[in-house]
Formats: structure tokens, C-alpha cells, sequence
């Protein structure tokens, strides 16, 4: 399995991620990694982590969100602390070094009708700065009829925030968190012109990935397949100018506490440093 990205990430795709707050990136993961991941999902499926979630609300469909079980799936970990997904955040985050925040597997079964609402991950998550992206690795070959991600070019610029939504609709949930309601993106699309919206999807093959930034809007239909499952596997990464800054309401992303303070860099053993690599420290 290769432990660096099988080719070079050019210049000009790192200025599209700042620039769109979204990219997708090619043949960086060997297809070992793709068989690995595809293990490590069935293990997650059928004995989920304690963070775990349905989202589905009609029987015989599946949406499964796993959150942070890397910390007790070795299979999860060893993509985490192994993989080339460390070098492709530091790369792309133009940051000396690189924390894991936390992992979350998608998985969308074909059939299942279930959305992923529009929303930014910044308002969830317990950390503030600019340098924090995703890598979502699709497992599958997916399109947007097979529930690929949709995203807001520009969105990540437009100095809004917005409150979260539960993926699973729990109107309950976030209540107390500060941020805008978010627009009705769908409504808005099917404007004459979109409405000035540019909304960018892929198609991919498995072990392609997308990057997003956190303050991106995205989200996803449901997968309409009837044949083409949808698993993929999130990871979040943080740069240098991140720092702890949780809120009151935000659940939990990690099965673990954070030993850190408000406004610390994130370093502990929650959100580890893995890049750079004891060992590639004079590639960083
Ligand atoms: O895969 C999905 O449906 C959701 C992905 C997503 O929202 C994310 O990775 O931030």
C-alpha cells in the first residue's frame, strides 16, 4: 500500500481548493488501499462503532455515519496513521503540520432515499481556523445518481455561518448553536440561473477523493441506484493556525475526550499530529 501519493499534487490544484473550497483528486491511492478500506467498511458495518448512527428512516434502507471509530477499528487506523492522506492535507493546506480531527465512514446502500442535507462541517466540529479540509474517499464508483456530493463553489468564502442540520432530521438537535439558517438550496437551483449558485459534483472512480474545505456547503442526494452501493470514508484534517474551540451543543466527534484548552493548538492524543512522519520530517 503506498505511503505517499502515487503522483505529485500540482500547484494549481492547491490554488483551485482555495480558490472553489472544493477539488477532486485522482489516482493517489493504490488500489491495495481500495480492497483495505472496502475490509474495514464491512468489519464497521457489521459491528459499528459507539458513535454510530442510522440515518434512514424508511425500513430496508441504510445510511450509516460512523464517527471517529478509528480509534477502535485497527483497519480505520492503519488509513489514518498509514496512508497518504496526511501528506495530501499538509499539501493542500499549505501547512507545515497536519492533526487528524476525527474520521466518519458514509455509507448509502442503493435505494435509500435518505438525503445528506446542505450544510458546512466547520459549525459542528470543536476547532476555529482557516486550514482545516476533508478528504472523503469514494470506495465505489459514484455519480450523482448514486448519491456523489454536490458543492457550492465559493461557498467557503462567503464569510456566512450556518447552523447545523441533523443528517437524520432531528429538528431538536443543534438548537443552541449560533449561525444562520441555511437557505433552501434546492429551492434556489431550480432558479433561472441557479439562482448565481455554481454547484459542482464529480463523477469518480473508487479511490478517487475530494477535498473540501470546512466551510464549504455540500451535500448529496439520495442514491437512486438500485445496484451501486455508495461507501466512503471521510477523513478531517487541521493546519497550523487551528485551534480548540468547542461549544455548547456541538456533539461529540471523538469516542474519547480532548485533554486540551480553549484556544490551544489541538495537539494531544486526540487529535494526534501526523504529519510530518517522524520519518519524512524533511519532506514537510
Ligand atoms: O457522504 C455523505 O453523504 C456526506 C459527506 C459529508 O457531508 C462530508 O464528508 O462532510
Amino acid at each position: 500500500m503506498n505511503a505517499h501519493p502515487l503522483a505529485p499534487i500540482p500547484d494549481a490544484d492547491v490554488d483551485a481548493f482555495w480558490r472553489d473550497g472544493v477539488i477532486c483528486l485522482r489516482g493517489l491511492f493504490d488500489a491495495d488501499w481500495i480492497e483495505h478500506m472496502r475490509a474495514a467498511v464491512e468489519d464497521d458495518l457489521a459491528h459499528p462503532g459507539p458513535l454510530a448512527r442510522e440515518y434512514a428512516t424508511q425500513a430496508g434502507q441504510r445510511f450509516l455515519g460512523d464517527i471517529g471509530a478509528w480509534a477502535v477499528k485497527p483497519g480505520l487506523r492503519k488509513y489514518v496513521e498509514e496512508s497518504p492522506a496526511a501528506e495530501i492535507a499538509a499539501r493542500m493546506l499549505r501547512s507545515r503540520k497536519v492533526n487528524f480531527l476525527y474520521d466518519q465512514l458514509f455509507v448509502k446502500e442503493p435505494g435509500t432515499a435518505a438525503v445528506t442535507p446542505w450544510h458546512q462541517d466547520g459549525p459542528y466540529w470543536p476547532v476555529q481556523g482557516d486550514q482545516i479540509l476533508s478528504i472523503w474517499l469514494a470506495l465505489d464508483d459514484v455519480t450523482v445518481q448514486s448519491s456523489g456530493v454536490e458543492y457550492i463553489k465559493g461557498s467557503h468564502r462567503w464569510g456566512r455561518e450556518f447552523r447545523p442540520i441533523h443528517f437524520g432530521g432531528d429538528t431538536e438537535a443543534y438548537k443552541m448553536l449560533p449561525g444562520e439558517t441555511l437557505p433552501d438550496i434546492d429551492a434556489i437551483r431550480r432558479e433561472p440561473g441557479s439562482g448565481g449558485l455554481e454547484i459542482v459534483n464529480w463523477d469518480m472512480k473508487a479511490g478517487d477523493c475530494l477535498l473540501h474545505h470546512s466551510m464549504t456547503v455540500h451535500g448529496a442526494p439520495g442514491n437512486a441506484s438500485s445496484t451501486q452501493r455508495r461507501r466512503a470514508y471521510a477523513t478531517r484534517w487541521t493546519g497550523d493556525d487551528v485551534v480548540y474551540a468547542p461549544r455548547n451543543g456541538q456533539a461529540s466527534i471523538t469516542i474519547d475526550k480532548p485533554t486540551i484548552q480553549p484556544g490551544e493548538p489541538i495537539d494531544c492524543a486526540v487529535f494526534p499530529r501526523l504529519w510530518p512522519r517522524p520519518q519524512d520530517s524533511s519532506l514537510a
